[in-house]
């Protein structure tokens, strides 16, 4: 039974997991070519839940030619016959929904509530939105005939695996490519019951290939000659390695990295709303989130009462067991990522910011870290510059929109941004002037499949999501031949 996989039945929320998963390649799961296996870890409780295949670049390979193999027949399908495809993953992604939210929350330590009313949801919409697509690739803007580029290599992070998952590979689908993807070490398993999941779907073999494995993989993936397109999501150090593998070669590429968000809370804000945005800014996801709102920029004059009031709010903030419905934050996802955090936090106090946590008994075993406030932070602390990518949040104080404006876009990313207020000239005015590929007004970590995500500045380039996340996967009008297929 090594790499036999029985999914759970459909009616029961409990997932049921075998001891070890085998790579996803051409239809099938396998081990990988040299035997070797690693393990993944709960980060709340620290058992082993599964051992996993780890690829190396000899299943790279494998993967990659299975992958061209069936962009011959995938790209020739009419779109409608693909998304029909798309629409019975998404229905099979909500059928298994309560099991794949369990799933995640073991493998990732996010909380349940999170995985049951947003990452299960929103996965599920990704495949719809981009199934309606498929046969309206015309519409996309690139051109009245448009053409897929190939094999798409996609690694993805550990922070919201079965989304970037959907994120990367629905839109790839649509447009007619195929797909190798590498979901991150610390969280293997969701990719793997997805395999499971285009098995259950019908989709043809070798459409999507999952390959379990390191850094190593993911670097051997996009640097395959196979792979026509490149999609990351991850550390900004990782894509700039991964823009200078692809430099000069045909792959396209779309990178989504870091960020450093400001929030920012203007004097005539209502205050509670505020706070129950800066609280899901920036410890939703144990703020492992790269459009975190991990600096709160508030206008001096309120700052008392902001900071009282959030204060208040953080103290009832419920830290444990990720299954548990009542959680709001869940356990960090790895010892090394808790190791960032504290290391980020404890240069904040030696640089002469004021911490401060709500009392809170952490669980003992497993990965914990309390919701933290920083006050007294200046533009120079390495808290108000580094992403932090934990539960933690940086105070910073501003006096007029302009010095808010100034202060947002003092940071080398430009992912996200948030701004409250009441007056909705203010909101134009303040938008157009932030250097972030999104920006929310009275609202925070809103995502919908119709609206592109991305960064600018060191937070990467290209749009996922709508009409633009499409188009990332087509040929550009005038562009010489898609990817090629190979053999039948
Ligand atoms: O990221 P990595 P890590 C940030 C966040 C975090 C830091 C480090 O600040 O603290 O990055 O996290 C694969 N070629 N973000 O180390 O290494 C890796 O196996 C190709 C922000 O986990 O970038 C995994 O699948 N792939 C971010 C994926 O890249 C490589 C989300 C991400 O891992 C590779 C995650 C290589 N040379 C971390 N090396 C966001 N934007 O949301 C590693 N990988």
């Amino acid at each position: 039974q090594k790499f036999a996989y029985a999914p759970a039945p459909e009616s029961r929320a409990v997932v049921e997991l075998a001891p070890s998963y085998g790579l996803f390649i051409d239809g099938e799961f396998a081990e990988a070519a040299d035997g070797r296996v690693f393990k993944s870890v709960s980060p709340s409780s620290e058992e082993v839940l599964a051992e996993v295949a780890r690829a190396g670049e000899a299943d790279v390979d494998r993967a990659v030619r299975a992958a061209r193999k069936a962009f011959t027949k995938w790209s020739a399908l009419p779109g409608a016959e693909r998304g029909k495809y798309l629409f019975r993953i998404a229905r099979v992604l909500q059928e298994r929904a309560r099991e794949l939210a369990v799933l995640e929350s073991l493998d990732n330590g996010k909380p349940i509530r999170e995985t049951r009313d947003v990452d299960l949801p929103l996965v599920a919409a990704h495949f719809f939105y981009y199934a309606g697509w498929a046969d309206k690739l015309e519409y996309a803007g690139c051109g009245p005939n448009p053409r897929p580029l190939g094999v798409a290599g996609q690694v993805i992070p550990w922070n919201f695996p079965l989304l970037m998952l959907a994120w990367k590979v629905a839109p790839a689908l649509a447009a007619g490519n195929t797909v190798v993807l590498k979901p991150a070490e610390t969280t293997p398993l969701s990719a793997l019951f997805f395999a499971d999941v285009c098995r259950q779907a019908g989709l043809p073999r070798g459409v999507v290939n999952i390959l379990t494995g390191y850094g190593d993989a993911g670097a051997a993936l996009v640097a395959h000659e196979g792979v026509d397109k490149v999609a990351f999501t991850g550390s900004t150090e990782v894509g700039k390695a991964i823009a200078r593998t692809v430099a000069g070669s045909r792959k396209k590429v779309t990178l989504e990295l870091g960020g450093k968000a400001a929030n920012i809370v203007f004097d005539d804000a209502p205050v509670d709303q505020a706070v129950e945005g800066i609280v899901n800014g920036i410890f939703f996801n144990q703020g492992h989130v790269c459009c975190a709102g991990s600096r709160l920029l508030v206008q001096e004059s309120v700052q008392e009462e902001v900071l009282d009031a959030l204060k208040r709010r953080m103290a009832t903030l419920r830290v444990g067991d990720p299954l548990d419905k009542n959680t709001d934050i869940g356990a960090i996802n790895s010892a090394e990522q808790l190791a960032r955090i504290t290391a980020l936090a404890e240069a904040g106090e030696a640089e002469g910011a004021e911490r401060w946590a709500p009392p809170c008994e952490l669980p003992r075993s497993g990965y914990w870290f309390a919701p933290t406030l920083f006050t007294g932070v200046t533009q120079a602390h390495r808290i108000a510059r580094e992403e932090i990518f934990g539960p933690v949040l940086s105070v910073l104080t501003f006096r007029t929109p302009a010095e808010a404006v100034e202060k947002a876009n003092n940071t080398p990313y430009g992912l996200s941004a948030g701004i409250w207020t009441e007056k909705g000239s203010r909101i134009l005015a303040v938008a157009s002037r932030l250097r972030a590929g999104v920006v929310w007004a009275n609202t925070f970590n809103k995502f919908d499949p119709t609206s592109p995500f991305g960064g600018y500045k060191e937070s990467g380039y290209g749009r996922e999501g709508g009409r633009h996340g499409l188009a990332a996967y087509l040929a550009e009008p005038g562009e010489a031949a898609g990817g090629r297929g190979e053999g039948e």
